[in-house]
């Protein structure tokens, strides 16, 4: 079993019976949705209703044979499983993470905050000392006028490259909006995660960051030696 799978398997005693349970987006959590599928048709929990991040994970969903639901039906889910792709501490207590290389930031965020309980699944290699010292910080703006942003967030310290996909075209998420990955100098990281969303949050055309701040109630890292459980 690889870490990712590990860690995926580990969120699963979380879950019981009757849950309402949010379905994370990447390839940590699609290793819940396989273990979530797996005792959902075995009949081993009974009841469970998932709203997904994503339209791939909404489909992947589907063909494991998890049922769905909405925010609209079931506004406080009771747990929510998601991955990351840096997990740090943060001053004062509690979890950061960014999330947001797959590009479901928006809808991960929404998920996030209407579980009671949202846990964080990620190998040991997403753990790091400061946001911003491992990858970029994705922050999904809107198409109009996108171009506007880049001296905004030069003032923030950050170098931003406006998403592509494979093909070199500009990346669109679910959404229908663009993303730009902020690079942060990765020897020092964000110093002051909370008064970076803040300035990114009060920008018109910005939608939402891929800070998750105080958010995470557990997170389980996967690693060589087992998995670990970090409360937040
Ligand atoms: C999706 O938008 C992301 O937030 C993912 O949850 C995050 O990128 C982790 O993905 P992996 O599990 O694929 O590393």
């Amino acid at each position: 079993m690889n870490f990712k799978e590990a860690a995926g398997e580990a969120a699963l005693k979380y879950v019981k019976s009757g849950m309402a349970v949010g379905l994370g987006t990447g390839s940590t959590t699609d290793f819940f949705l396989i273990a979530l599928g797996r005792e959902v048709r075995a009949g081993n929990l009974t009841g469970i209703v998932g709203v997904p991040t994503s339209i791939r994970s909404e489909n992947r969903a589907k063909e494991l044979g998890i049922a769905l639901t909405t925010l609209t039906l079931n506004a406080v889910l009771d747990v929510a499983v998601d991955g990351a792709d840096e997990v740090a501490p943060l001053e004062g207590g509690g979890l950061a993470l960014t999330k947001g290389l797959g590009g479901a930031l928006l809808r991960e965020k929404i998920v996030a905050q209407a579980a009671k309980v949202f846990i964080a699944i990620a190998d040991g290699g997403k753990v790091v000392d400061r946001i911003g010292m491992h990858t970029a910080l994705p922050v999904e703006v809107t198409q109009f006028e996108h171009g506007a942003h880049a001296g905004f967030f030069r003032s923030l310290g950050a170098n931003a490259v406006l998403r592509v996909d494979a093909a070199g075209k500009t990346y669109v998420t679910d959404n229908g909006n663009v993303i730009y990955d902020l690079h942060f100098d990765k020897a020092v990281g964000v110093r002051d995660p909370a008064e970076l969303e803040w300035a990114l949050l009060k920008r018109a055309g910005v939608v939402e960051t891929g800070l998750f701040l105080g958010i995470t109630k557990v997170a389980l890292i996967a690693r060589e030696s087992g998995v670990e459980e970090r409360t937040g």
